[in-house]
């Protein structure tokens, strides 16, 4: 599953990827976030540490790459790529390269989460106009998705705003995009306050959204495959009396006792499939009881 992460430079796209690693990767809320290689693992978790004292990551000179893995207890729930392009990636003119990977990548992405500095939007007229930028094309991109995707706004350094902040005036900047959201069948969107520094806010909320929709599709293709065999299982139990067994092996067909054992067998190695992702995906929802979906 790729995860793409986008956002103006200084958004906040580096840190809350270091501090959602760290977070995640202790175990707590019974979910592990897990990165393979060893490097980055080190890097992430020391970044983590060092937001959590207030120590903020250098800007973002190239485009990262993370391949991360969620597991509960001991099952593996979702393999997934986290990407983090370089900030400006959107602003620059249509014809640029970064331009049009970036136009891929929203196309492609099966997850996006898209950063705004929610300070810089209410404080300054600059903050409104950049927010405006920033939405058209993946407004634009998301009209013209045909597969499901989750999305998730994150509005970062809300440390920064009054305890009191107009969250109706916030969340408004995103109406257009809102209503796109909601007029479209395949994606399904949230928004998130955020705080990353000493004292962390709704840190799991925004990967958590991704991964509860990848898990819960997955769930969802699983239950329809089961049903599916479930239904042909009956059809050939039906037909495996001496009449159905007789017109089969005529006809050169299996016998309908063994296609029925075979659609079982299926439903059954589906459902073993399907019955790891119950528990966490009931967890997961309550995780994020609290988080709008439009
Ligand atoms: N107060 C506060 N400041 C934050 C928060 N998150 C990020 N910052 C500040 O914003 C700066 C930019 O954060 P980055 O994570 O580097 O931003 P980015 O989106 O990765 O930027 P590029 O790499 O340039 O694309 C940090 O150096 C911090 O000063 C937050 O939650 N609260
Ligand atoms: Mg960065």
């Amino acid at each position: 599953m790729n995860i793409v992460m986008l956002g103006h430079s200084q958004a906040g796209k580096t840190t809350y990827m270091a501090l959602m690693y760290g977070t995640l990767n202790s175990g707590s809320y019974g979910f592990e976030v897990l990165c393979q290689d060893r490097a980055q693992h080190k890097h992430l978790l020391r970044a983590a540490q060092a937001v959590l004292r207030g120590d903020y990551p250098p800007p973002t000179d190239h485009r990262q790459v993370y391949d991360l893995k969620l597991r509960h207890g001991l099952s593996d729930l979702v393999d997934f790529r986290w990407r983090d392009h370089r900030g400006g990636a959107l602003t620059e003119r249509s014809t640029s390269q970064q331009s049009a990977d970036l136009r891929r990548d929203l196309l492609a992405a099966d997850a996006l989460v898209v950063f705004v500095d929610a300070y810089e939007l209410i404080a300054t007229p600059r903050g409104a106009r950049k927010v405006r930028t920033l939405m058209a094309p993946i407004t634009a991109a998301l009209a013209d998705r045909t597969t499901f995707v989750p999305l998730v706004i994150s509005l970062t350094k809300c440390d920064l705003l009054g305890e009191d902040h107009d969250t109706g005036r916030l969340n408004s900047a995103f109406d257009p995009l809102i209503n796109a959201v909601r007029q479209s069948p395949y994606v399904y969107g949230t928004i998130v306050e955020l705080a990353c520094g000493p004292r962390p806010r709704n840190i799991v909320g925004p990967v958590l959204f991704c991964l509860y929709w990848a898990i819960a599709k997955r769930a969802e293709e699983l239950d329809n495959e089961i049903e599916s065999a479930m239904q042909q299982a009956a059809m050939y139990q039906a037909q495996n009396h001496l009449m159905g067994r007789w017109l089969a092996a005529w006809r050169g067909e299996p016998h309908p006792g063994h296609s029925a054992a075979e659609m079982l067998g299926r439903a059954q190695a589906q459902y073993a499939q399907l019955e790891p992702l119950i528990e966490p995906g009931q967890k997961l929802e309550e995780l994020l009881d609290e988080l709008p979906v439009f």
